[in-house]
């Protein structure tokens, strides 16, 4: 069967060069520093969301600054919860804004009212030059991350890749910023060697449910896996922090589950003892990780500049579910691309 046909298809096979580009804009761009903000902010909505989630927690790991990450709609409708407001001796916020469209209402919202306000700078991410790339003091348009589906692939990790080297270079790390130059070669490997696994995991219908552990930076990367499987293969899957499964939600598993668990390198005796048990309770557990699970890397990487890695073989593991489901994985049921509103 040709699956080239399918958009999805396509936007998952060619995303590493999106990667390429997304590093060259960030190395040329010039940028404030960490010391210069009180507080960092990443928003976004459904996958760029959990794109800020992962992003959030790598800048402070990194610059050792607060950084959270907030959905663009509760930025826009609950900010109090979010903004430490300016006391007249203390710095700025710094939003960080990410949207594949450039185009969603609660993000392109809660930016407005943040500049309003006066609250601080704002940097957009975004594949899109739309209504937030102009609001951005500081914007980046990966142009090859854009895309015809409706569930984010190519793009989500061209946002991820730009994110990423954003936190490096704020945290002064140049040296992992052209490390991360290796990446787009790592991807491709890793797909061309994985892709057929992907596809025998995702033929296996007998699965009903999916469980995508994964903590710190990862946790963002098992929401977006979640979301990929929901959104193209409509099953019902969750996210969990790896140590959080044992405290319920591990009543769930049987014969008929996949847990996934997206192994550190720091916790890896943790995490893999979650999936032991998982296994030894009937389902199905598969490792990703740099080395020793079942989709390695091997991509001399350090852990903190690898995290895309994670999710080329996971998107291709929801694709051909999807095919196998009989459905279309580039129109997912009740989804547009973007979510228009008239707030
Ligand atoms: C965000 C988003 C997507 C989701 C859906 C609706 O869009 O929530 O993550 O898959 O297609 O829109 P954007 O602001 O990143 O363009």
């Amino acid at each position: 069967m040709a699956f080239d046909k399918y958009e999805t298809y396509r936007e998952i096979k060619s995303q590493c060069a999106a990667w390429e580009q997304a590093l060259d804009l960030v190395t040329a761009l010039s940028l404030p520093k960490a010391a210069d903000y009180d507080q960092v902010i990443f928003t976004g909505c459904g996958s760029t969301y959990y794109l800020s989630l992962s992003a959030a927690s790598l800048y402070q790991e990194l610059t050792g600054r607060s950084a959270r990450a907030i959905p663009g709609g509760e930025l826009l409708l609950n900010p109090q919860t979010v903004i430490l407001r300016n006391k007249p001796s203390s710095r700025k916020t710094l939003l960080v804004a990410i949207s594949r469209s450039g185009t969603t209402t609660e993000t392109v919202k809660a930016v407005e009212q943040f500049k309003r306000d006066m609250l601080g700078e704002v940097v957009v991410i975004s594949n899109n030059a739309e209504t937030l790339a102009a609001l951005g003091d500081i914007t980046l348009v990966i142009s090859k991350g854009r895309e015809n589906s409706v569930a984010q692939t190519r793009s989500f990790t061209s946002m991820l890749v730009a994110a990423s080297a954003f936190c490096m270079r704020m945290a002064g790390g140049d040296d992992l910023l052209s490390a991360m130059h290796a990446l787009p070669q790592a991807g491709n490997l890793l797909i061309s060697q994985y892709e057929s696994f992907a596809k025998e995991i995702g033929d296996q219908l007998n699965f009903d449910r999916f469980y995508f552990l994964g903590s710190g930076s990862r946790y963002g990367l098992a929401c977006e896996a979640n979301l990929k499987l929901k959104e193209m293969t409509l099953t019902h899957s969750e996210p969990f922090h790896f140590l959080e499964f044992r405290h319920g939600p591990m009543s769930m598993v049987n014969e008929k589950t996949v847990v996934v668990g997206l192994v550190s390198q720091a916790n890896a005796s943790h995490e893999l003892a979650v999936l032991h048990e998982m296994q030894a309770l009937g389902a199905k557990t598969l490792g990703f990780g740099e080395s020793g699970v079942e989709v390695a890397f091997r991509s001399g990487l350090s852990e903190n500049i690898r995290g895309v890695l994670y999710l080329p073989v996971l998107q291709l593991m929801a694709f051909y579910r999807s095919i196998a489901k009989g459905l279309n994985p580039d129109r997912p049921n009740n989804l547009q691309a973007v979510v228009k509103l008239d707030l």
